[in-house]
């Protein structure tokens, strides 16, 4: 009896204490952005739940780790995860930045062999486990200073990710990759003309300031997610990895709030005096499915067997 009651007691909290997994979380994106003010408050959510199971170490945002290699620290294991955007690791594959052709969302993606797919590309090629789309149903959009009325970009130089690149050259543009964290210099410093962004969050960073007007329509779909190192994600307790699965899914879920979000975004963008370059009905869908066809032309160019099998359970 005694015995029974010295090992409910005092050994089986110890057990579960030791049994207690900490993870190393950094976010490619600044860290005053919305989205990673939102990632924050998961990780106190997890962390207020997963006592004794699971936890979560908020490192910081691109100082702790700059943007475009957070991709390498979470499959070199420097971190445990990643809180990022496929095009900031493209140094990673190529197939990183596929996800922005997404047309099926993120939960048609769990059901028709997508998520799959694309854990089994994470795995093989980058070392990396993907948690969970958690911005989605977000378009991309062209933004100016200088005044075009047609999709012609000629003479001007935009800042980009790999989104962006080859549509943005198709249409003549001069292109510079940056980080968020640079883009308000560029503006300020007429480095720049203009630059490719989604919907939303441009207040986070302050752009509006320095942003005279949009292009319409918008085009893709903007993909972060949470990805982690795959040997410390298969090192995980049972226990541990099932919870943190959960939790992720349950984040993902969310994902209907941006559909508000972003008409939210568009209204305040007006409100803040940036005016819509709108082009005719045929142009606009001339410049959505140019979009597409470069891109698609484009992974299947870079990754031919991985690109025609995401392009099965992403487009529609
Ligand atoms: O423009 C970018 O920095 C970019 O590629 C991106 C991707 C997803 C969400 C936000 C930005």
């Amino acid at each position: 009896m005694k015995r029974v009651l010295f090992l409910s007691l005092f050994l089986a909290p110890l057990l579960s204490h030791a049994q207690e997994v900490t993870l190393r979380l950094v976010s490619a994106f600044p860290e005053n952005q919305f989205y990673v003010k939102r990632t924050v408050d998961w990780i106190a959510d997890v962390n207020k739940d997963g006592k004794g199971v699971l936890q979560i170490n908020f490192i910081g945002g691109p100082k702790a780790i700059p943007t475009f290699e957070v991709g390498k620290a979470v499959q070199t294991g420097v971190v445990d995860i990643g809180f990022s955007t496929g095009a900031f690791y493209t140094n990673v594959m190529p197939e990183a930045d596929f996800l922005k052709l997404s047309e099926t969302s993120a939960a048609e993606q769990r059901r028709n062999g997508g998520y799959d797919l694309i854990n089994k590309i994470w795995a093989e090629k980058a070392n990396m486990r993907y948690l969970a789309k958690v911005v989605e149903f977000t378009p991309f959009h062209l933004y100016v200073n200088k005044k075009i009325d047609k999709p012609d970009l000629t003479g001007l130089k935009i800042r980009i990710t790999p989104v962006y690149r080859e549509f943005f050259q198709a249409m003549n543009a001069s292109v510079m990759t940056t980080a968020p964290g640079e883009v308000y210099t560029a503006l300020e410093r007429g480095v720049i003309d203009g630059y490719g962004w989604p919907i939303h969050a441009l207040f986070d960073l302050n752009w509006h300031e320095k942003t005279k007007f949009r292009v319409d329509p918008g085009f893709y779909n903007a993909e972060v997610s949470l990805v982690m190192n795959l040997d410390k994600y298969k090192g995980l307790p049972a226990k541990a990895r099932e919870y943190l699965d959960k939790k992720a899914l349950a984040y993902e879920g969310q994902n209907d709030f941006w559909k508000t979000y972003n008409q939210n975004e568009t209204k305040r963008q007006a409100d803040a005096g940036i005016q819509t370059i709108a082009f005719d009905a045929a142009t606009s869908k001339a410049f959505v499915d140019k979009a597409k066809e470069i891109g698609w032309a484009n992974a299947i160019k870079a990754s031919p067997t991985y690109g025609a099998q995401l392009q099965k359970v992403l487009a529609k």
